[in-house]
């Protein structure tokens, strides 16, 4: 049957140049469909003679696999080679360098907030936190500041602005953490201990002072808490947080309208060589104030005076950075220049931890 080999050259000849799957299919329908070629011959079968079909029936039937074969050969080769060229394009080398990424640094002012955390924390002191713009009753009033006292005064404070007529006092930018204190007082009452760390704000700026800085301040109140457990509270936290064995504090007699009676608070220290040793020496070194909650600040805080009585601190955290870690200048804090940040920063993974040896 010379029509049979031609259909069967002409077939695999298109199926050799299906060059996609949807080409593939075309030379199924038009050979195998329900209407094509062979289909409509074999359905021819039946009108011919016993003799023609014992003939043609198997031709048809070889032909039908033959096909069927060569389109399912030419499937898979077309998925070979679309996997080919996926695997010559997509190919990464798994063994290539990772690429290096820059990495920030822990800014020593935050790495020092951590620490001194971490040190109170163990001391069983809670960290109080609270908004930086303040009314003047949190900032002023509630700590026994009287309305003519000179940190009032336009040039030390920033005073927030009031809509013309508004004739309420302005709000400020807290020039202390204590405001915190006092609403820590006010929502959970005594006995209480916190420490309030953060940013406060005064007008001054020069060698030694910045607009914005930083101060911790802690608060301890209870029935009969004492300046004796101020001074050894004091003390812990500079033996754990400078990492000397020996610390000497020295208190001096002073004046906050906050606490009554009122101390500030020197450590001993040796500046041999320029190199400042804590713990040793004959110099002395103000580190920070304290004393003895004023009664006033008490009952501001919604706490009986006549009951509870407590200590507080403030202490200057961007001091103590510079003299734990040799900084000499307190304005490239704040300057934000890489290269100052990549040498006195700190790796993300150092953290502060009291068992790896910050404390004794
Ligand atoms: C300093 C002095 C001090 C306080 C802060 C305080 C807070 C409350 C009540 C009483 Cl809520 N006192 N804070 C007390 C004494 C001193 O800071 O020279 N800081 C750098």
């Amino acid at each position: 049957m010379d029509s049979i080999d031609t259909m069967r050259g002409r077939f695999l000849d298109q199926i050799a140049q299906a060059a996609d799957p949807d080409a593939i299919e075309a030379v199924r329908l038009t050979a195998l469909g329900k209407k094509g070629e062979i289909s409509l011959l074999m359905r021819n079968l039946g009108q011919m003679t016993p003799e023609e079909r014992k003939t043609a029936g198997p031709l048809l039937n070889g032909l039908k696999s033959e096909i069927d074969a060569a389109l399912k050969a030419r499937r898979a080769a077309l998925d070979d080679a679309a996997l080919d060229a996926r695997l010559q394009a997509e190919w990464l080398d798994v063994t290539l360098p990772g690429r290096p990424r820059s990495m920030g640094t822990i800014h020593p002012i935050s790495q020092v907030m951590d620490e001194l955390t971490a040190i109170f924390s163990d001391m069983g002191f809670a960290v109080a936190e609270g908004p930086q713009i303040e009314s003047d009753w949190y900032n002023f009033d509630a700590l026994n500041i009287a309305p003519e006292h000179p940190a009032r005064q336009e040039h030390d404070t920033f005073f927030m602005h009031r809509a013309p007529g508004d004739n309420r006092p302005p709000h400020v930018l807290r020039t202390h953490t204590s405001p915190v204190q006092i609403r820590a007082m006010q929502a959970q009452g005594a006995p209480i201990r916190v420490i309030a760390p953060g940013r406060v704000y005064r007008m001054d700026m020069d060698q030694t002072h910045t607009p914005m800085f930083h101060q911790v301040e802690g608060l301890a109140i209870d029935r009969d808490v004492s300046m004796a457990q101020l001074k050894w509270t004091l003390e812990e936290f500079c033996r754990a947080f400078f990492e000397v064995e020996d610390v000497e504090l020295r208190f001096r007699a002073s004046h906050f309208p906050f606490t009554e009676p009122s101390a500030e608070v020197d450590i001993r220290c040796s500046w041999e060589g320029g190199q400042l040793k804590i713990g040793e020496g004959k110099d002395w070194l103000e580190i920070l104030g304290s004393g003895m909650v004023h009664p006033h600040v008490l009952r501001a805080g919604g706490i009986d005076p006549d009951q509870w009585q407590g200590f507080a601190f403030g202490m200057g955290i961007d001091r103590i950075a510079m003299l734990k870690y040799g900084i000499p200048d307190l304005r490239a804090f704040f300057e934000s220049d890489l290269r100052w940040l990549r040498h006195y920063g700190f790796a993300a993974l150092d953290q502060p931890a009291l068992a790896a040896g910050l404390s004794r």
